[in-house]
């Protein structure tokens, strides 16, 4: 059944599944080793078999390519490295014709430096746009330029001060991200109207909703005060000046009224939110706040993460992770919509970062079972339905991405096979790695040579050497998404963990009315675990739904990853129990 068939008036995204495509490492079609439009238009028979409900497209509009096009240029264009606007419209057709939709990535709360409005308000102290971006004169004392003098003493995302000195006009401009990534003014009126407008004109072109790129950064204090700095460290945090502000609500809401309402379908709107909490998430998510449908929280991906944030490794892992899981979907239970997710563009593959690489395939599996049976909206981002794992880069020539060059050139400290080693477990490259298509050496991806290198360890890690193996990753991921648009209780049914003796048997249902409830069970660990007395309060009859591994003894004894579904046996169901 399509999207389009489904029962008027129950939201049509409520029991999606969407699909992120990083155009540059998805499908290249001309050989210059970059992926693009075209390539994506000619795969997309692998969304169609996957079951996929919504392609996300990560940017696509002209970009410096920085930040791999997080830093737009053009907000109404394409980049020609990706194609043009002619075959934007043809890949929009070509999804909606399949009965599925289109959301594109809105990236606000910065713009390239190359972008028209920056050149403008660059351009001197009473250019009409000047207070479209954040200028600030030296600190008091201070000459511009030297150490010390910037307005004030913020760390940015990608290591160093969040603020560049501009020498023409003697003032510092921020940026919380790279230095090409000047940040927008949103208390400037002018500001949300040109924002708006581009939103509608996207809209009116025929796309299906927004993934709002840090959205919970659109305001700022004004007054931009200098943040509290950690022990051993020289810049300080400024996030209370900036990160999930009150007035986000109201930016947000107003987003809504100028942008989403007297449309015709419901516009999809997920807001992307950097340490977003669960009270938070719920006020943007209710629907009756009229701001999002749903946000990407951070917390689980977090799990792993040191007190100095993500390239200082903690001791936490996958249990953590899922404890973070469960109370956000009890946080959000009666009010507001989670976004479930294990990786995007930004994160290492899941497999490689809770799995056992000994057990690959038993561990991609059982992570996607216990994520796709939550409560929420589940993301699968590009190679995670094969199992792609991390990538191995030899030395620093290998690497591309921003933050972690940046975090190199940083790490004052670190030896550098102590620095390279964190990046290879936490660097981004390790998800941008060329979609692996099949088992030939440029992996079905380019017939040029790609950005950034293909994962060299990948047997058996293709779309062409699982597409017909019904154990494969593929296959799971397939079912897992039937099963969501088959049965009512993946969508609405009530989360409900059952606390367990074993720290790595996860055990939850989801019930409905009547009775009517599934169970999940899940081994997350390499060992043999012993159900037993766990199952004492999931009452009832069950039987098996779906499993990751040859169906076995599961209501005693799980094996390593083993991953189950069941449905509650209902008497008088059938008139036989
Ligand atoms: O990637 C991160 C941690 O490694 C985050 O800090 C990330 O930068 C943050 O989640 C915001 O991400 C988004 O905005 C960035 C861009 O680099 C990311 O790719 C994007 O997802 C700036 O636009």
């Amino acid at each position: 059944m399509s999207l389009h068939d489904r029962v008027a008036g129950d939201p049509w995204w409520r029991n999606a599944v969407v699909y992120q495509v990083y155009p540059r490492s998805f499908a290249d079609s001309d050989g210059d080793g970059v992926g693009d439009l075209r390539g994506i238009i000619q795969r997309l028979d692998h969304l169609d078999d996957l079951g996929i409900d919504v392609l996300w497209l990560s940017p696509i509009y002209p970009s410096p390519q920085d930040d791999n096009g997080y830093d737009i240029s053009d907000y109404r264009g394409v980049d020609p490295v990706f194609g043009d606007l002619e075959t934007l419209d043809e890949l929009i057709a070509d999804v909606h014709r399949r009965g599925m939709r289109i959301v594109l990535d809105l990236v606000v709360n910065h713009t390239s430096d190359e972008h028209p409005w920056f050149e403008e308000s660059r351009s001197g102290l009473d250019s009409p746009k000047r207070d479209w971006y954040w200028w600030r004169p030296p600190r008091l004392g201070h000459r511009g330029g030297e150490p010390g003098a910037e307005p004030t003493n913020w760390e940015g995302f990608f290591s160093g001060s969040t603020w560049e000195f501009d020498e023409a006009s003697g003032e510092y401009f921020l940026h919380l991200f790279s230095r090409k990534q000047p940040d927008l003014n949103w208390e400037h009126p002018a500001v949300r109207s040109a924002v708006y407008d581009m939103m509608r004109w996207w809209l009116d072109r025929g796309i299906d909703g927004f993934r709002m790129d840090v959205i919970n950064l659109i305001s700022k204090d004004p007054a931009l005060p200098d943040g509290p700095v950690a022990p051993g460290r020289s810049l300080g945090d400024g996030s209370a000046a900036y990160l999930g502000r009150e007035r986000v609500h109201s930016l947000l809401r107003e987003m809504h009224r100028e942008v989403f309402t007297d449309r015709t379908e419901h516009i999809l709107t997920i807001g992307e939110m950097p340490g977003v909490r669960i009270d938070q998430a719920a006020d943007h998510t209710d629907p009756a706040s009229n701001e999002l449908d749903m946000v990407f929280q951070f917390e689980h991906v977090g799990a792993d993460h040191g007190p100095g944030g993500k390239w200082d490794l903690g001791s936490g892992g996958l249990r953590e992770a899922i404890d973070v899981l469960c109370r956000w979907q009890d946080g959000l239970a009666d009010r507001g919509w989670n976004s479930l997710y294990w990786n995007n563009h930004d994160q290492p593959r899941v497999v490689s970062r809770f799995g056992d690489p000994e057990r690959w395939r038993d561990s991609a599996t059982a992570l996607a079972t216990v994520l796709h049976l939550q409560r929420g909206t589940p993301f699968v981002y590009q190679g995670e339905e094969i199992g792609m794992t991390n990538t191995p880069f030899a030395s620093v020539d290998e690497l591309r991405d921003i933050e972690s060059l940046r975090f190199l050139d940083d790490a004052a400290g670190l030896s550098a096979a102590e620095a390279l080693g964190r990046v290879h477990r936490m660097g981004r490259d390790n998800a941008r790695t060329p979609m692996q298509w099949d088992a030939s050496p440029g992996a079905g991806f380019s017939s040029g040579t790609p950005w950034i290198g293909v994962t060299p360890d990948r047997a058996g890690i293709s779309v062409a050497e699982q597409r017909t193996d019904p154990t494969s990753v593929l296959a799971h991921y397939r079912r897992l998404i039937a099963l969501r648009h088959d049965e009512p209780l993946v969508t609405d049914g009530r989360f409900r963990r059952i606390t367990t003796d074993a720290p790595d048997l996860l055990v939850f249902t989801r019930e409905g009315e009547h009775d009517a409830a599934l169970l999940v069970i899940a081994n997350l660990s390499s060992e043999h675990i012993e159900v037993g007395e766990s199952l004492a309060t999931a009452e009832g009859d069950w039987e098996l739904v779906l499993s990751n591994l040859d169906p076995g003894d599961w209501m005693t004894r799980l094996r390593p990853w083993e991953a189950v579904v069941a449905r509650r046996v209902v008497a008088g169901d059938d008139g036989t129990t």
